[in-house]
C-alpha cells in the first residue's frame, strides 16, 4: 500500500525509493518495499514452471505443467472423488488482487469439501467475533489512530510489522503526532516492544491472560458508572449480559494472572473512560493465543461500552474505495453461522467458519480411510515452517499423490511439490490493494501500472486452469475467458448491476476488469453509470492516488445482523467464560514461549534477499537476564528451548524488554533444509519456531493456533 517511486536503467530497478506525492503514505516506506528490486532480479526466484522427477527438477513449458498436474490429479478424482483434495492458502494471497479475487474460480469447480490456510494461525478469532456481532466475519472495526486522543495498543508491534488489520502509514510516527497532540498511547505486551518504547507506557501482560484483564477493565467501567453507549444506543444489545459476565473479573481477581496490578488495571480503565476518543486495538498477539476469541470480542466490547466506537478517532468501520468481495456475504441474509457444523475425520476438531486448525492437515494426509488427503494444492503459502508442530506436516507432505504448488521459490514446501508453477514478481502486475483497505480509516484508492512485462499466465488463469482440471476436465478444454466472464457476471449480478450492460464495456477480462467493478459498485463508484463516481480511468489519471477522506460513523449502515442491532453477548462467546474464569484460581509458573515479528521479513519469506537479512543474526531466543542467572544461560549462549512438541536449540538473546517467565522467539525460520533453492536464506537459516508449537494448543472458540503462551523448558545447550 505504500507508494513507490521506481527507477528503473536497461531492464533493472537501480533504486526505490517512497513516493512523496503519494496521496495515502507521501513518502513513508517500509524496507521490504525499497528491497522490491532486489526480490525481482533474485536469481532463485522462479519465473519457469517445474516438475520433480525424483530428486530432480525439471524445467517445463506451461502446458507440460498443466499436463502433468492432469495426470497426477484426474487418477485422484476418479478412484476418490473430490474430497481427496484440498488446498493451503498463504499469507501473500491477500495482497494479490489476482490470487484472492479468484482462488474461488479454482476451490469452487473442484468441489474440494473444505481448505485450510493460514487464517487459522492469524485471524481467525477475529472473524468469529465481527460475524457474530457485526454479521459479516470480514467487516473487522480499525482504529482511527490519525484522529485519536488514545491509543491502548494490545499484542500488536507495529514497529516491526507496520500494524495489522489496522491499515496505515508510518505507525510510529503516528505515535508520536498522536502524543504531540497531547494524547496518550499504552502497550500492553509481554515484551516491551520498540513501539512500546515510543509509546507513554507499556504495561507487561502475562501471555494468553488479556481476555481476563480486559473484563475487569469493563468491570470497573460499570462499577464506576462509567459505561455509555452514545450514538449507538438503541442498536447496541446485552449489556446486561456484559455486566453479568465480568463480575468474577475484578482488577483484584486478575491481577495474578496477568501480572498487572490492580491499580494499574483502575487507572487504564479511568483513563479510556475520561478520553475523548480512545482507539481499543488488539491484534496477533491477543488472536494467536488460549482465549483468543475471547480477547478479541473484548476489544470490541471494551471500546462499545465506553463509547469509543464508530466515531472519529475510536474504533471505526473502513468505507472502503474498492467494494470488498468479502462483505457481499451477511447474516441478515445467510443466517448466523453454526459452529462444529463438521468435525475433522481424525482429530474430531470442529469446524469454524468452514475451516479447522491448520495444524489438522498433516494427519489428514497421513490417516488412510475415506476422505484421506491425497492431493493439496499449495497456493503462496510455506506452512511446512508457518503451521504448529510444523515437523509432523513436513514429513506428511512427501506422502501426497499429487502436490501442486503455485509459488515463486522452491522452499521448505514446495521442495516435496511434483509441480510448482511460479506466479509473477510484484514488479510484473498491476496493482490495486483490494483487501486492506478494509481496514483502513481513510478511503483511497491507488493503481499501479505493472513495470515489466509479464510473459506467462498470470496467477489468475492458473488458479482458473486448476480448478478445471481438479474438476476432472482435460487442460486443454478449458475456456479460460469464458470462465472469467462467467465469474464477473456472477459478481455483477451479485451487487444488482446487469452483466448485459457491464461486460460489453470491456476489451479484455482478468484482475483488471475486477478492480474496475470493485471500484464502481463501491462507495465512491459510478455504479456503471446509474451515478456519478469514479471508475478504474480515473485512478489511472491520478498515479499518485485519490483520498476520498477520513473514516465517517457508519455502523448502521454496515452492521448487517438479522436485526440490525450488534447483540454484544453470543451465547458462543459466554460459553468459553468458564474456562477462563477457572485460570483465576491457577497459579502461573514456568516459562512460556512466544512469537515476534520483524521490519525486514515477511513471515518465512523475503530471506532470500540479502539487504534484508545481512546483519547480526535475527533468529535469537530473547530472555529476561534474571531467567539468564537463574538458568545458567549467558548472553549470546545457545540454550536448548522443548515443549510438548519438540525441541530446538537457539542462540539466546538476554534482555530487559522480556516480562521474567517469558522467552520469544521470531516465527519463519528454518531455511537450513536440504533440497531448497535459497541460496542466501540458507547463510541465514535460523529455527523454526513452531517446531514447539503444540498442534492442539488452539483457542477453543475459533480453532485459531496458540502460537503464543506455549510453556516451554529452557535450559543451557
Ligand atoms: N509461531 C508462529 N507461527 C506463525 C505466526 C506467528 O506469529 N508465530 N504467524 C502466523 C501468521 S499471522 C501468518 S499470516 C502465517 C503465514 O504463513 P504462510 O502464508 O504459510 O507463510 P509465508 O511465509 O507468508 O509464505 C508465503 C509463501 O508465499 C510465497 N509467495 C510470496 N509472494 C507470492 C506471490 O505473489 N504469489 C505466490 N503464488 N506465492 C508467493 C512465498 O515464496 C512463500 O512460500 O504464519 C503464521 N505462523
Ligand atoms: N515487517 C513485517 N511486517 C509484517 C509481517 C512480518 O513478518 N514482517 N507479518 C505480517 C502479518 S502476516 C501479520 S498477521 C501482522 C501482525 O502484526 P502484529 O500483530 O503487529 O505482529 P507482531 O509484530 O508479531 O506483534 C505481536 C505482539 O504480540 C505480543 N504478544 C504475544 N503474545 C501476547 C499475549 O498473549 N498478549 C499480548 N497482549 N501480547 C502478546 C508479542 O510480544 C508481539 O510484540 O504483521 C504483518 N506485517
Ligand atoms: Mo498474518
Amino acid at each position: 500500500m505504500c507508494g513507490l517511486d521506481v527507477k528503473v536503467e536497461d531492464e533493472r530497478v537501480t533504486l526505490i525509493r517512497g513516493n512523496k506525492d503519494d496521496v495515502w503514505t507521501k513518502g513513508y516506506l517500509c524496507p521490504k518495499g525499497s528491497a522490491l528490486g532486489h526480490l525481482h532480479h533474485d536469481p532463485d526466484r522462479l519465473t519457469t514452471p517445474m516438475i520433480r522427477d525424483g530428486e530432480e527438477w525439471r524445467e517445463v513449458t506451461w502446458e507440460e505443467a498443466f499436463q502433468r498436474c492432469e495426470e497426477l490429479i484426474h487418477p485422484i478424482v476418479e478412484q476418490h472423488g473430490p474430497s481427496a483434495l484440498t488446498a493451503f492458502v498463504g499469507n501473500p494471497a491477500g495482497h494479490s488482487y489476482s490470487l484472492s479475487r479468484y482462488l474461488s474460480q479454482m476451490i469452487g469447480p473442484s468441489g474440494m469439501p473444505h481448505i485450510y490456510s493460514a487464517g487459522t494461525v492469524d485471524q481467525w478469532p477475529k472473524n468469529v467475533t465481527s460475524i457474530l456481532l457485526y454479521g459479516n466475519q470480514w467487516l473487522i472495526p480499525a482504529p482511527d489512530i490519525a484522529r485519536t486522543d488514545y491509543w491502548l495498543l494490545m499484542g500488536g508491534n507495529p514497529h516491526a510489522s507496520g500494524g495489522s488489520l489496522m491499515s496505515t502509514p508510518d505507525a510510529l510516527g503516528q505515535i508520536e503526532a498522536i502524543r504531540a497532540r497531547g494524547g496518550k498511547v499504552v502497550v500492553v505486551d509481554p515484551r516491551r516492544t520498540k513501539t512500546a518504547d515510543v509509546a507513554d507506557e507499556w504495561i507487561g501482560i502475562q501471555p494468553g491472560t488479556d481476555a481476563a484483564w480486559l473484563l475487569a477493565i469493563i468491570n470497573v467501567l460499570f462499577e464506576e458508572g462509567h459505561v455509555t453507549l452514545g450514538h449507538l444506543e438503541g442498536m447496541v444489545e446485552d449489556l446486561d449480559a456484559i455486566e453479568i459476565a465480568c463480575k468474577d473479573f475484578t482488577p483484584e481477581s486478575v491481577a495474578s494472572l496477568t501480572r498487572v496490578p490492580a491499580e494499574t488495571t483502575r487507572r487504564i480503565a479511568g483513563e479510556i473512560a475520561a478520553a475523548s476518543a480512545a482507539s481499543i486495538y488488539g491484534r496477533i498477539g491477543l488472536c494467536n493465543q488460549e482465549f483468543g476469541t475471547l480477547a478479541s470480542w473484548l476489544i470490541d466490547v471494551l471500546g462499545i461500552v465506553s463509547g469509543h466506537f464508530d466515531r472519529p478517532g475510536t474504533l471505526m468501520f473502513a468505507n472502503p474505495v474498492p467494494f470488498p468481495l468479502g462483505w457481499l456475504a451477511s447474516t441478515k441474509v445467510n443466517g448466523m453461522p453454526e459452529f462444529g457444523k463438521w468435525q475433522s475425520r481424525v482429530r474430531g476438531a470442529p469446524e469454524v467458519l468452514g475451516q479447522v486448525p491448520a495444524s489438522c492437515l498433516a494427519e489428514e494426509i497421513m490417516a488412510p480411510g475415506p476422505g484421506q488427503i491425497r492431493c493439496l494444492i499449495n497456493v503462496a503459502a510455506n506452512p511446512a515452517i508457518s503451521v504448529p508442530d510444523s515437523a509432523r506436516l513436513e514429513a506428511a507432505l512427501p506422502h501426497l499423490d499429487a502436490f501442486i504448488a503455485i509459488d515463486n521459490y522452491l522452499n521448505e514446501t514446495t521442495k516435496f511439490a511434483h509441480v510448482i508453477l511460479p506466479g509473477p514478481s510484484p514488479l510484473e502486475v498491476p496493482h490495486f490493494d483490494d483487501l486492506l483497505w478494509a481496514f483502513a480509516t481513510r478511503s483511497v484508492g491507488k493503481w499501479s501500472e505493472p513495470i515489466f512485462p509479464l510473459d506467462r499466465p498470470d496467477e489468475w488463469e492458473i488458479l482458473i486452469r486448476l480448478g478445471q482440471i481438479l474438476a476432472g476436465k482435460h487442460d486443454a478444454d478449458t475456456d479460460v475467458a469464458a470462465i472469467d466472464d462467467a465469474w464477473f457476471s456472477m459478481l455483477c449480478q451479485a451487487t444488482g448491476i446487469d452483466p448485459a450492460k457491464a461486460l460489453p464495456l470491456y476489451d479484455h477480462g482478468g484482475p483488471e476488469r475486477m478492480i474496475d467493478w470493485s471500484i464502481r459498485v463501491g462507495a465512491f463508484g459510478d455504479r456503471y453509470g446509474e451515478r456519478d463516481g469514479v471508475t478504474l480511468e480515473d485512478f489511472k489519471a491520478a498515479p499518485d492516488g485519490l483520498d476520498f477522506g477520513p473514516a465517517v460513523p457508519r455502523a448502521e449502515e454496515a452492521v448487517c445482523t438479522p436485526d440490525g442491532k450488534i447483540h454484544l453477548a453470543h451465547e458462543y462467546l459466554l460459553s468459553d467464560l468458564p474456562r477462563l474464569r477457572a485460570r483465576l484460581d491457577a497459579s502461573v509458573d514456568g516459562m512460556v514461549l512466544v512469537s515476534r515479528r520483524h521490519l525486514r521479513s515477511k513471515n518465512s519469506w523475503l530471506h532470500n534477499v540479502r539487504v534484508l537479512v545481512k546483519g547480526k543474526d535475527r533468529c535469537t531466543l530473547l530472555m529476561h537476564p534474571e531467567d539468564g542467572a537463574r538458568l545458567a544461560i549467558a548472553d549470546g549462549s545457545t540454550a536448548r528451548i522443548s515443549s510438548e512438541a519438540g525441541s530446538i536449540l537457539a542462540p539466546v538473546e538476554l534482555s530487559d524488554e522480556m516480562l521474567p517467565g517469558v522467552v520469544c522467539l521470531p516465527h519463519g525460520w528454518g531455511h537450513d533444509k536440504e533440497g531448497t533453492r535459497l541460496s542466501v536464506a540458507r547463510e541465514h537459516a535460523g529455527v523454526n519456531n513452531n517446531l514447539l508449537a503444540p498442534g492442539d494448543f488452539v483457542d477453543t472458540l475459533s480453532g485459531n493456533a496458540a502460537v503464543n503462551g506455549i510453556p516451554v523448558e529452557v535450559v543451557p545447550a
